[in-house]
């Protein structure tokens, strides 16, 4: 059985003022049945792992480079993150695809940079309004996994997140029976390459997620939780995705 786990990914968003929202959510769930992350920008997760030190909520970065350090100007390494007090990683976001050109291969050598570092890396993948138009999806979904991860896993070390790139930030989510046709097909091809530890992997849904509409996202089959944006960015918020888990 899959871990549950519900993640805010804030993008590039958040000064220090909204480090309150972080610790607002800890004295909502001081003992959380479900794994609870937050992925504030680079510049807040030291700070954001000393608020919540000693708390169950985890802070994670949003990328992190492919090597561990050397002249990379402007970069963060998954070893970097991990000395600032995270613990997970975003990897693959189809924000970073389309503004960095980020590529599978870059994406599956990011994740194992991350997973050696001791990170857990929050794979995403996800297909565009042409290729699902196109009737496309499931090999696009297919074959980003295929390429972004690598060929031996921790399963305690990866999550996935299915994010359909005309989901995010719209307000435009894929029906239910979308959604669950494209976890059952994920789970199905992780099984048939990792085995039976594909059965542990979290698989998240992420698009447009709300307090409105998590309770039935969560109730899909092969729906282990969330990858949220902007619905994360405010405790009274995320906090109706976390209790809907
Ligand atoms: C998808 C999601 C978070 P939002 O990118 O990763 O963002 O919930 O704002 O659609």
């Amino acid at each position: 059985m899959a871990r549950k786990l519900a993640a805010g990914n804030w993008k590039m968003n958040g000064t220090q003022a909204a480090l309150t929202e972080a610790q607002a959510l800890t004295g909502m769930f001081p003992a959380p049945s479900v794994e609870i992350l937050l992925c504030p920008p680079t510049t807040l997760v030291y700070a954001m792992a000393e608020a919540l030190r000693g708390t169950a909520i985890h802070t994670g970065g949003q990328d992190c480079h492919a090597h561990a350090n050397g002249a990379h100007t402007g970069d963060t390494s998954a070893e970097l993150l991990a000395d600032a007090g995270a613990t997970h990683v975003i990897l693959g976001h189809s924000e970073r695809r389309a503004d960095h050109g980020e590529t599978d291969a870059i994406v599956r050598a990011k994740t194992q940079a991350a997973v050696a570092a001791g990170l857990v890396a929050i794979v995403c993948v996800g297909e565009t309004l042409e290729q699902r138009e196109a009737g496309e999806t499931l090999d696009v979904v297919r074959a980003q996994l295929q390429g972004s991860l690598p060929d031996t896993i921790e399963a305690d070390k990866i999550v996935i997140a299915y994010e359909p790139v005309w989901a995010i930030g719209t307000g435009k989510v894929p029906t239910l029976d979308q959604i669950g046709e494209v976890h059952a097909d994920m789970r199905k091809a992780l099984a048939g390459r990792f085995g039976d530890d594909a059965k542990m992997l979290p698989l998240l849904y992420g698009g447009s997620v709300k307090p409105t509409n998590a309770a039935e996202i969560f109730a899909v089959s092969d729906v282990d939780g969330a990858l949220v944006g902007g619905a994360s960015l405010k405790a009274d918020d995320f906090s109706g995705i976390i209790s809907a888990l």
